[in-house]
C-alpha cells in the first residue's frame, strides 16, 4: 500500500492503524513534508514502513512507486482554508496537478485507488435548515481549498469513468485527534490555552461543523478498500455538530478555564456557514458507524493527548500564530 500524505495529520494515523491493525499491507509513505508534514508522527511505527521524501508531483517518482503498488490511498495535499485565501497557488499545484499525476500512474499500472476527500467540496448548508449533504449533492465550492479539492475529485471521476482506473472516494466532515497540526481550529484553541492566550473565534462563532474523530474516518477508509464498491463515493461524518462558540467554550471548561476566556476576531472571507454528511449509504451499505460519538469524551482525550505532547506542537506554535497575525493584519 502506497499512502501518500502519510505524515500529516489524518495520514499519520491512518499509517499507524494500518501497521497495527492491519497487518497485511506492506506499507510505504510518500510525503514532501511541508510545514504540514512531520516523520515524529510516524515514529511509533517508524520500523514497520518504508518512508520516502518525495513530492505527489514528481511524475518518475510516483511512476515507480505507483507501479509496485497494489492500492494507493491518496491524502496529500494542501489542507488549510485560511492558507488557500492567503496563498492559493500550493492547492492548485498539489490538490489537482498532484492528483492528476498520481491517476496517470495508476492508469498506467492499474493500481486501486482510494482518493480522501471533504465534504467542503459541497459548499455550505443553512443554519436553519436540518439538510444535509448526500453523495448526490452538486458540487459548489467555496475557498481556493475547496475548488481545489472539488477539481481533484472530479478528475477521479473522469479517469474512472474515461480509463476506468479501480477509484473510490470519500468525503469526510471535520477530523480531530491526536498529529493535528496547531493552525486548524480545535489544535489552536487547545495550545491557545495551554500557552496563556486565549481562543480566536472568527465572526460570532455561529458556524458548523461535523465534528468527527480521526479513527472513525480511517477505518470507514479501511471499510472502502476493504467492501467499497469501485467507482463509488462514500460520505463519512459521525453526526456530531456543533456550532464553534459551543466547542470554544468546551474546550475552556475541560481546561479549568472561565467560559467567557476567548476573543471574537474577524471572520474568515468566504466562511461556509454550516456543513453536514448524510452517511445512510456507507452505514447500510459497508456496515460501518463511527464509535467515538461523544465529543465531550473525545475532546477531553485530545486535550490530554496535546498536555502530554507538548514536544510535538510547541515548536509549531510561534510561527503559525506569527502567520496568522501577519495574515489577518
Ligand atoms: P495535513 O495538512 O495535516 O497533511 C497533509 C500531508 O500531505 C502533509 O504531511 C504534507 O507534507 C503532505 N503533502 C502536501 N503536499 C504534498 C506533495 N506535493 N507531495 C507529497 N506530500 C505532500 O492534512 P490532513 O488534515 O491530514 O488532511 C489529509 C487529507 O484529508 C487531505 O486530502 C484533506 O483534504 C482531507 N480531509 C481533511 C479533513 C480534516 O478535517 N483535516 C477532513 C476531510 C478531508
Ligand atoms: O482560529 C480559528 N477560529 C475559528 O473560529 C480557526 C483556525 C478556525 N475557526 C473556524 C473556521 C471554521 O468554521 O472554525 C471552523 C473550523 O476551522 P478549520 O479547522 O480551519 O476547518 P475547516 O475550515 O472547517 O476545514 C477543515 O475541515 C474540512 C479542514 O481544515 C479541511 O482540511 C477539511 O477538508
Amino acid at each position: 500500500m502506497l499512502v501518500t500524505g502519510g505524515a500529516g495529520f489524518i495520514g499519520a494515523n491512518f499509517v499507524q492503524h494500518t501497521v497495527r491493525h492491519h497487518p497485511e499491507y506492506e506499507v510505504t509513505v510518500l510525503d514532501v513534508l511541508t510545514y504540514a508534514g512531520d516523520r515524529a508522527a510516524l515514529d511509533p511505527v517508524a520500523r514497520d514502513i518504508t518512508f520516502v521524501h518525495g513530492d505527489i508531483c514528481d511524475a518518475d517518482l510516483v511512476d515507480r512507486l505507483v507501479g509496485s503498488t497494489d492500492v494507493v490511498v491518496h491524502f496529500a495535499a494542501e489542507s488549510h482554508v485560511d492558507n488557500s485565501l492567503n496563498d492559493p497557488f500550493p492547492f492548485v499545484r498539489t490538490n489537482v496537478i498532484g492528483t492528476f499525476t498520481l491517476l496517470e500512474a495508476v492508469r498506467r499500472h492499474g493500481a486501486r485507488l482510494h482518493h480522501i476527500s471533504t465534504d467542503e467540496v459541497f459548499g455550505e448548508l443553512p443554519l436553519d435548515r436540518p439538510d444535509r449533504f448526500t453523495e448526490d449533492t452538486p458540487y459548489h465550492p467555496s475557498s481556493p481549498y475547496s475548488a481545489t479539492k472539488a477539481g481533484s475529485d472530479m478528475l477521479v471521476r473522469a479517469w474512472r469513468r474515461s480509463y476506468g482506473v479501480a477509484a473510490t472516494i470519500s468525503n469526510c466532515a471535520n477530523n480531530y485527534g491526536p498529529y493535528q497540526h496547531v493552525e486548524k481550529f480545535l489544535p489552536r484553541q487547545i495550545t491557545n490555552v495551554m500557552t496563556g492566550a486565549r481562543p480566536q473565534l472568527y465572526g460570532t462563532g455561529v458556524n458548523v461543523r461535523e465534528w468527527t474523530h480521526v479513527d472513525d474516518h480511517n477505518a470507514a477508509v479501511h471499510a472502502i478498500l476493504a467492501r467499497g464498491r469501485i467507482g463509488e463515493t462514500y460520505l463519512i461524518g459521525s453526526g456530531v455538530e456543533c456550532t464553534n462558540l459551543q466547542l470554544v467554550r468546551l474546550v475552556l471548561e475541560l481546561s479549568g478555564q472561565p467560559d467567557d476566556a476567548y476573543d471574537l476576531v474577524p471572520d474568515r472571507s468566504g466562511h461556509d456557514l454550516r456543513y453536514a454528511n448524510d452517511t445512510t449509504k456507507i452505514r447500510t451499505e459497508l456496515g460501518w458507524r463511527p464509535v467515538h460519538d461523544d465529543i465531550r469524551d473525545g475532546l477531553a482525550a485530545t486535550i490530554a493527548w496535546y498536555r502530554d505532547n507538548r514536544d510535538w506542537w510547541l515548536p509549531h506554535k510561534a510561527a503559525t500564530e506569527l502567520n496568522y497575525r501577519t495574515v489577518k493584519s
